[in-house]
């Protein structure tokens, strides 16, 4: 299996005014991501994605395009959770003939679901493929808590090779990682890259990476290396950014400051919220002052 560490950028999909994917700006987003922001691997189908948006014919379109467009230059996770457990299945079929190398699912949410039944659903998607499988959790968003207990029962499959870890719980990180030295972790909130990386992680997989991912990987690569104040120069520049998109608006701030570098990153799917014009100097400074 390929050495999935590293820095991937959760990637944003261009939308057109109807919400249909805009291929020939997905292009040019995947492009930049590997020619500019130099990223590791590519994320497709989270959050950032927009995928819980999105139908079933629209994530296999993405996909197929990320792969059709990627093909070996960068390592690519599918993300395939979904609420529909055989939309789920049948995605992690897609993703793997496909060639993803590895497939990641969301934590069922919305009904209060046991934890046996979380189990249940992590294990049939698992059976259906001979992928491997990386947990994505996102408590802030998906209300599923899970403790370092039943961690550990659903990492007893080896196939489960790590976890996709989006909280800012630092005990429960740090407990993850001694107990199990030998499985994965991904940190999930960009604006603590140097928290994570100083815990241990082994990689990240982010949104603003899509933009700022050159500054991240210098960040991530000197906490590794103990130079945190460094890091944490760096860190500030990147949370002065990621401040600046989160008052404008996440996903919709990202893709205009792709729009400003040229790049036809399209609009959000409704009912996202588009870009509010008149805030568009206040991007272009962000870009020109942090050179993004
Ligand atoms: C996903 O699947 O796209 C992610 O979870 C990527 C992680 C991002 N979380 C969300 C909810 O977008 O990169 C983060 C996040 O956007 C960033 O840290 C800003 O808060």
């Amino acid at each position: 299996m390929k050495d999935l560490k590293g820095l991937y950028s959760a990637l944003l999909i261009p939308f057109d005014e109807n919400g249909e994917v805009k291929e020939e700006g997905l292009r040019q987003v995947i492009e930049h991501n590997i020619n500019v922001s130099k990223i590791d691997g590519l994320y497709v189908n989270g959050s950032s994605g927009e995928n819980f948006l999105l139908n079933t014919a629209q994530k296999k379109q993405i996909f197929k395009f990320v792969k059709e467009v990627v093909g070996d230059r960068v390592k690519l996770i599918a993300q395939i959770g979904s609420l529909d457990l055989n939309e789920a299945v049948e995605l992690a079929k897609y993703a793997t003939e496909l060639g993803y190398d590895s497939l990641s699912a969301v934590t069922p949410f919305y009904y209060p679901l046991s934890f046996n039944e979380i189990k249940h659903y992590y294990k049939t998607i698992i059976d259906a493929t001979d992928n491997s499988m990386i947990l994505y959790y996102i408590p802030f968003l998906t209300g599923v808590k899970i403790s370092l207990d039943q961690f550990a029962e659903l990492l007893e499959d080896e196939k489960v090779i790590g976890v996709k870890y989006t909280a800012a719980d630092f005990y429960q990180l740090e407990r993850f990682r001694k107990r199990f030295p030998n499985k994965l972790i991904w940190s999930g909130f960009d604006e603590m890259l140097v928290q994570a990386a100083i815990t241990g992680v082994d990689g990240a997989i982010g949104s603003t990476y899509n933009v700022n991912g050159q500054r991240s990987q210098e960040i991530f690569r000197l906490a590794k290396e103990g130079k945190v104040a460094e890091a944490y120069e760096l860190q500030h520049e990147a949370n002065d950014v990621i401040e600046k998109v989160l008052e404008l608006g996440l996903y919709q701030t990202l893709k205009e400051i792709l729009k400003v570098k040229g790049i036809d990153a399209g609009t959000c799917k409704k009912p996202m919220k588009s870009f509010d014009p008149a805030k568009l100097a206040e991007v272009e400074k962000l870009v020109k002052d942090y050179n993004l």
